[in-house]
C-alpha cells in the first residue's frame, strides 16, 4: 500500500505538520533558527586541528562543554571531544593499531563509534556499552548496560584500507541530540597503495563534515523540546516531540562546525572528503556555475577507478571522496557547493574563491586501488526498515539490545535486502558492502565501491552484498537518521 507522506506522518502521530522540503527526497521536519543568521561565504573554512598522540599509538581525548563562536557574536555551548566541534581529526596509518582514551567531563553518559570501522566489539560503540560522568546514578536505565566510570579505552587495530571515516555518539536512546551537540569528528585512515597516488594533499586535501543546525535566539543549539529537558538526564528512553518523528533539520548549513564557510582555493585540484554528519538532512551536492566531482573513493576506501558525477546524493552517514579541478574556472570566480534538495539558505553548502593560478603536480590515475572482489554470498536476508504501532522499527522489532535479527558466519557474504516505508539511510558496523541491486536495476553511478551505508528510499529495494570479516561478536545495523534511530531503528546481529 502506498501512502501519501502526509497522511503517513499522521499515521505516526503527527499532526497539523507543515511538510517541509520536496516530498520523499528529504527526511526530516524542519526546526527553524531564532537567532540571527550571517551572510552566508563570510566565515573562513575551519580545519579542525589534527589528533596528536600521547604516547606510540595512545590518544587521549576528553568530552567536555564549551562554548564557540558558531554565529558571529553570540555563544553556542558545544559537546565536543577535546571540547571542540568538530572533534579532532584522527590521521590513523593501515596496521597502526590505536587505543584512544575516551574521558568523558559531560554531564551524560555516551559511547563513541567509529563510524566504518573494523573495530572489536567491546571497542564498536555499543549503545548500552557506556561511559559514565562523575556522580552518574549507578543504577543502568537498560538491561545489559555496562558503566565505566569516566573513562573507556577504545582499542582500534586499524587494518582495514584507507578510507574516510568518522566518530561520533552512540548512546541508546540519546545518539540524535548528543550529536546534534556536536560529538562528532572524522578520522582518516591511510595507507602505501593510497600513498603512491598522485593526489591533491597537504593544504589541497579538506575534510569537509556537513550537518544542518537550528539556532535558539542566544545562539544555543535549538532542538526539539523533549529533548531539551535530557540535559543532565541520566536514563530514560529519549523521547521526541512527534512532530519530528521523521528527524530534525536544522536551516543552518555548517562545514567543519562554520555556518555557510568559504575557502580560498588555487586555481588546481583539490580532494575534498564529504561528509554527512546531518542528523535527517539529505544533501544532493553540485557545484555552481557548474563542474563535475571526480569521485575517487567511497564510505570504505578507493575506488578501483575514478567515476564523474554532476551532483552526489549523500544522506547521514555517508562519506564520498571526491577530486574537484578548480583550473576550469577563471582566477576571481566564486564556486558555490550547494545543496539541490532544499530551497532558501539550506540550498548553500559552501564557497570557495579561485584565488590565483599555481603549479599542480597532482593527478587522478585511471586505476586508483585494487579494492576485495566481490565473494560468492553463502546467504539471504531481508530488512525491513518501517513504522510499526508509531514506532520506528526493524523487521517489525523496535530495538531489542541483545537479540540479534542474524547470525552471519566471520570470513563469508550475504545478500541483505533492505526495504521501508520512508527513506532510510541504513548504517551496518563492521561489514563493508557493495550495493548490487536497487529495484531489481543496477544500482546508482553514485553507489560506486565498498560502503558501510546506504540511502533506502521510501518503498525501495536495496540490495547489497555484505562482508563479515575481521571479528566475532555483536554488532549492529540502524537506520542513520538519528532521530529513527533513537526511536528504536536499531537490531544486532552477531558474527559467529
Ligand atoms: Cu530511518
Amino acid at each position: 500500500m502506498r501512502i501519501s507522506r502526509r497522511a503517513f506522518v499522521g499515521m505516526l502521530g503527527g499532526a497539523g505538520l507543515g511538510i517541509a522540503g520536496c516530498g520523499a527526497e528529504v527526511a526530516g521536519q524542519l526546526l527553524r533558527s531564532r537567532a540571527r543568521l550571517p551572510e552566508p561565504f563570510t566565515a573562513p573554512l575551519p580545519i579542525p586541528d589534527v589528533a596528536r598522540p600521547v604516547g606510540p599509538g595512545r590518544y587521549e581525548v576528553t568530552q567536555r562543554v564549551a562554548a564557540a563562536e558558531i554565529l558571529p557574536g553570540l555563544r553556542t555551548e558545544v559537546w565536543g571531544y577535546g571540547g571542540t566541534f568538530p572533534g579532532p581529526t584522527f590521521e590513523l596509518r593501515r596496521g597502526e593499531p590505536v587505543t584512544v582514551a575516551v574521558r568523558n567531563e559531560l554531564p551524560v553518559p555516551t559511547s563513541t563509534h567509529l563510524h566504518g570501522g573494523v573495530t572489536p566489539p567491546g571497542s564498536d560503540g555499543y549503545p548500552t556499552d557506556l561511559v559514565v560522568p562523575a556522580g552518574a546514578p549507578p543504577h543502568p536505565a537498560h538491561p545489559g548496560e555496562v558503566h565505566h566510570p569516566l573513562v573507556k579505552e577504545y582499542r582500534y587495530p586499524v587494518g582495514q584500507r584507507a578510507a574516510t571515516l568518522w566518530y561520533h555518539d552512540h548512546r541508546m536512546d540519546f545518539t540524535a541530540p548528543q550529536v546534534w551537540r556536536g560529538l562528532a569528528g572524522m578520522a582518516l585512515v591511510r595507507d602505501e597503495e593510497e600513498d603512491a597516488l598522485p593526489l591533491p594533499r597537504g593544504e589541497r586535501e579538506l575534510p569537509l563534515m556537513i550537518c544542518d543546525r537550528a539556532f535558539e535566539e542566544d545562539g544555543s543549539f535549538r532542538y526539539p523540546r523533549a529533548h531539551r529537558s535530557g540535559h543532565g538526564e541520566h536514563g530514560g528512553r529519549g523521547r521526541l516531540d512527534g512532530d519530528y518523528m521523521e528527524g530534525v533539520e536544522g536551516d543552518v548549513i555548517l562545514v567543519n562546525g562554520a555556518p555557510w564557510p568559504v575557502a580560498e582555493v588555487t586555481a588546481t585540484r583539490y580532494r575534498l572528503r564529504l561528509l554527512n554528519a546531518s542528523n535527517a538532512r539529505r544533501y544532493l551536492l553540485r557545484l555552481a556555475p557548474g563542474g563535475r566531482f571526480t569521485q575517487i573513493g567511497s564510505d570504505s576506501g578507493l575506488l578501483a577507478a575514478p567515476v564523474t558525477h554532476d551532483a552526489i546524493p549523500i544522506s547521514p552517514g555517508e562519506r564520498y571522496d571526491v577530486v574537484v579541478d578548480f583550473s576550469g574556472y577563471p582566477v576571481g570566480t566564486a564556486v558555490t557547493l550547494v545543496n539541490a534538495l532544499a530551497d532558501g539558505p539550506a540550498g548553500n553548502v559552501m564557497g570557495f574563491v579561485v584565488t590565483r593560478r599555481a603549479p599542480d603536480d597532482s593527478a587522478v590515475p585511471a586505476v586508483l586501488s585494487r579494492p576485495p572482489g566481490r565473494p560468492r554470498p553463502v546467504a539471504t536476508r531481508r530488512f525491513d526498515f518501517r513504522a510499526t504501532d508509531g514506532a520506528w522499527t526493524i523487521n517489525g522489532h523496535r530495538y531489542r539490545p541483545g537479540v540479534p535479527l542474524a547470525r552471519p558466519r566471520v570470513g563469508t557474504a550475504e545478500v541483505w535486502r533492505l526495504t521501508g516505508d520512508f527513506r532510510h539511510p541504513v548504517h551496518v558496523h563492521l561489514a563493508h558492502f557493495q550495493v548490487l541491486a536497487r529495484n531489481g536495476r543496477p544500482p546508482a553511478a553514485t553507489d560506486a565501491g565498498w560502503k558501510d551505508t546506504v540511502d533506502v528510499g521510501p518503498y525501495e529495494v536495496v540490495d547489497v552484498l555484505a562482508r563479515f570479516d575481521g571479528h566475532r561478536g555483536t554488532y549492529m545495523l540502524h537506520c542513520h537518521n538519528l532521530e529513527h534511530e533513537d526511536m528504536a531503528m536499531m537490531a544486532d546481529f552477531e558474527v559467529i
